[in-house]
Parts: structure tokens; sequence; C-alpha cells
């Protein structure tokens, strides 16, 4: 895997920070640079803005989930339920959410992989399912059962119903995930194969002690399937921007693919909302994924912060958000890859991602402030 580091820039004028020469611009002392846990929590100044400017605070991104969602858990802990974590394949990278991975590690959790049809051309459902399952070993629960969902064929959803029922034992099953992971819509499915076994009806009621309306199916006389409000989706940029613009973004098919040959020194910009930059390597062969409503785009990375901000008025390159209008709204990450040959994916959270050979380039990643990202081996069908 490749090493990653957020590069840190002046919060004032932007300029990357480097501490090799004072007389250049963004120069900040070495003891602030390498202090890691400073670069990745704290706002740097280069020595020109600080010594301009010495109080200015940043504000903190609220990470806290729903309060009911996380007393609905506490049942499912103290009841040993079963969880249903229902996650969007287009927007998954980074939704493990720490908190509620911690809560509920000990149950029986199965995970169902949706939106796969946005993804089919590119990926293969094995590989889907592997790679998801990878993930949430990786955050600390070993699921007892993966599957990858997309269409309408009933015999999948058939399957998902007969492994709830099995693993639950006669508990409840509660099926969280992200806003719009899709956990309604496999409800919706789950129905037309479900037959009722009890004399309770099908119904939504208000949860004991929250204020959650939550959809309720009876799977025994004592037991429930729970469809709970989706969490927060605070680290993907689908969830920090506007509605039109998530639109855009969401891919209605698979996502579309972009071919560029990119030289050192050259950025491929997402719409006005990322963009993926050479900032050392040689030519190399880029392929980027993304909805067909983002336009992608090859332009010189010394330009790239006066694009982005000249990008908001304009909208040349859509779409653009107007969340992000300064480069105060944006992070930038490093990716040093390995020259191993072999071939990566660097995921925007909720946007898109980048393929490519890994040999020995610097790929430099400019994302909204606070959006996921994640470099993985890539499991694309060439
Ligand atoms: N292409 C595709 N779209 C899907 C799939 N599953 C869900 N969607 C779409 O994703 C959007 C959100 O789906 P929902 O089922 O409402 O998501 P949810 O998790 O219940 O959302 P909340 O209740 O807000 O947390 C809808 O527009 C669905 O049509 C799928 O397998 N493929
Ligand atoms: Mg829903």
């Amino acid at each position: 895997m490749a090493k990653v580091k957020r590069v840190a820039r002046c919060f004032h004028c932007g300029a990357i920070l480097q501490d090799t020469d004072p007389n250049m611009k963004g120069y900040c002392p070495e003891e602030l640079l390498t202090n890691q846990s400073r670069v990745e929590d704290s706002v740097l100044y280069c020595q020109t803005c600080f010594d301009m400017f010495k109080d200015i605070n940043s504000g903190e991104l609220n990470h806290n989930i729903d309060e009911d969602i996380m007393h609905i858990l506490d049942d499912a802990v103290a009841t040993d339920a079963m969880v249903v974590w229902v996650v969007d394949t287009f927007t998954f990278n980074g939704t493990l959410k720490k908190s509620v991975v911690n809560k509920i590690q000990n149950l029986r959790v199965a995970v169902i992989a949706t939106k796969k049809d946005l993804l089919a051309k590119y990926t293969t459902e094995k590989h889907l399912e592997k790679y998801v399952r990878y993930c949430f070993l990786e955050a600390g629960i070993d699921p007892v059962y993966v599957k990858a969902v997309g269409g309408k064929e009933e015999k999948q959803y058939a399957e998902i119903l007969d492994t709830c029922i099995r693993n639950s034992e006669g508990r409840d099953v509660f099926v969280i995930g992200y806003t719009g992971a899709g956990k309604s819509t496999l409800l919706n499915r789950i129905l037309k194969v479900y037959k009722n076994p009890t004399r309770r009806s099908v119904r939504v009621r208000n949860y004991p002690k929250t204020n959650i309306e939550v959809f309720t199916i009876p799977l025994s006389n004592s037991s429930n399937m729970y469809d709970l409000p989706g969490f927060d989706l605070d680290i993907s940029v689908v969830g920090k921007v506007e509605n039109d613009v998530k639109k855009c973004i969401v891919p209605k098919k698979s996502a579309s693919m972009h071919r560029f040959t990119v030289d050192l020194g050259e950025s491929i910009v997402l719409g006005g909302l990322a963009a993926y930059s050479v900032v050392k390597g040689r030519p190399s062969k880029y392929s980027i994924f993304v909805s067909e409503k983002v336009d992608v785009k090859k332009i010189k990375y010394e330009n790239l912060d006066a694009f982005l901000l000249k990008n908001n008025d304009t909208k040349a390159n859509k779409p653009t958000s107007k969340r992000f209008m300064s480069f105060h709204d944006y992070e930038v990450f490093e990716y040093a890859m390995e020259r191993d040959g072999l071939l990566h994916d660097i995921a925007v959270e909720g946007l898109g991602w980048i393929s490519f050979k890994g040999e020995g380039q610097t790929i430099r990643i400019t994302i909204p402030k606070g959006v996921a990202i994640k470099e993985t081996l890539a499991k694309v069908k060439k």
C-alpha cells in the first residue's frame, strides 16, 4: 500500500507549506511541520501570514450521529439482536462509523452492499463482496454474511430474508446504514418475497422512548425487522452539497469512465469539487470514474486554486457547490505510490475514483473538507 500524508497548506494564503527554504513561498518552521499530530489537527500559517495574523481559529466538523439511533442500538446490544448494515457501494469508503462499529461489534452483523448495478460494468460481484468484507474486518466486525445487491431480481432478496431469519435465531433484526444507503429500497424488495408468519401486520410505528418512526416487519411472534433512519453522511461529498449538486454526483446508471494521460504538474478536476494532481512522476494513464453528469477536465496544477475559484463563478466545469468557495473549504492529501506496477484506486467518498498503475508517482488530492478518501488495490476488470 502507498504511504499517505496530509499536505499542509497555509490557512490564510493557501500556499503548500514547506520547511526547506525560508525565502520561498509557504515557508513554515520545521518543528511545526514535522509534528504530524499538529499538522493533522491544527491551523497552520506560513511564516509570512503568521507574522500578519495570529488569532484565527478553525471550526470543527460535527461528527455526532443521531442519539436516537444510538439508543436503539443500545437495545440491540442488550437483546443480542442481529444487525443488517446496509452500505452503498458507490459511497462506501469511510462509512464504517467508529462509534457504531464499537457498539455493535459483538452482535451478528450481515452486510448488504447496495447499488452494485452502478458499478457493474467495472467490478465483479465476488470482488465487491470480498472488498466489503475486508473493510468490515479491518474496522473490527466479522460479518456473518456479505451480499452485494442491485436491481430487482427477487432471488437475491429471498436469500437475504432467509439469512436474517436463520441468523437472528428468533431475535430482532435492526437495519442500519447511512442516509440514502438503500435500506428502505432493500426492505421494499424483501417485502415482495416475504410471507408474514404472524398475526401482526407490517407497519410504521414509533420506536419506544425515541422520536423515530420505524418501519416494522414481523419475523416471528416475538421478533421484528426494523428499518431505522440513516446516519448523517458527514464524510461523503453527497452529505456536504446542495440537493441539485447531489443529483449530479450520484450516478443514475453506472459511473462514466474518462481516460487521461497525466504528466507531472497536471491536474484532473472533477466538476468544481475535487482534483487529482500528479506532483511527482512520469506521464502515465489514469482512468477516472464519476457520474455521467460530472465534467472532468485536465488543467495545469499551478492553476488549480485559481481554476476552482473562477469555476465557482463561471460554472464551466460542472457541478460546483456554493459551500466550497475558497481554498479554506478544501483539504489536500498526498499519496506516495510504490513502484509496484499494480492497479490502484483512490476514491473520493461519494464522488468517484481514479484508477492507475503504481509507478512511484506522488498524487495530490484536493477534496472538500471532512470528506473521506481511500486508496485500495483496484478490483477493476481490465
Ligand atoms: N441504482 C440503484 N439505486 C438504488 C439501489 N438501492 C437504492 N437505490 C436508490 O438510492 C436512493 C436512496 O434509497 P433509500 O432506500 O431511500 O435509502 P435509505 O437508506 O432508506 O435512506 P434513509 O431512509 O434516508 O436513510 C433512492 O433513490 C433509491 O432508488 C440500488 O440497488 N441501485
Ligand atoms: Mg429509508
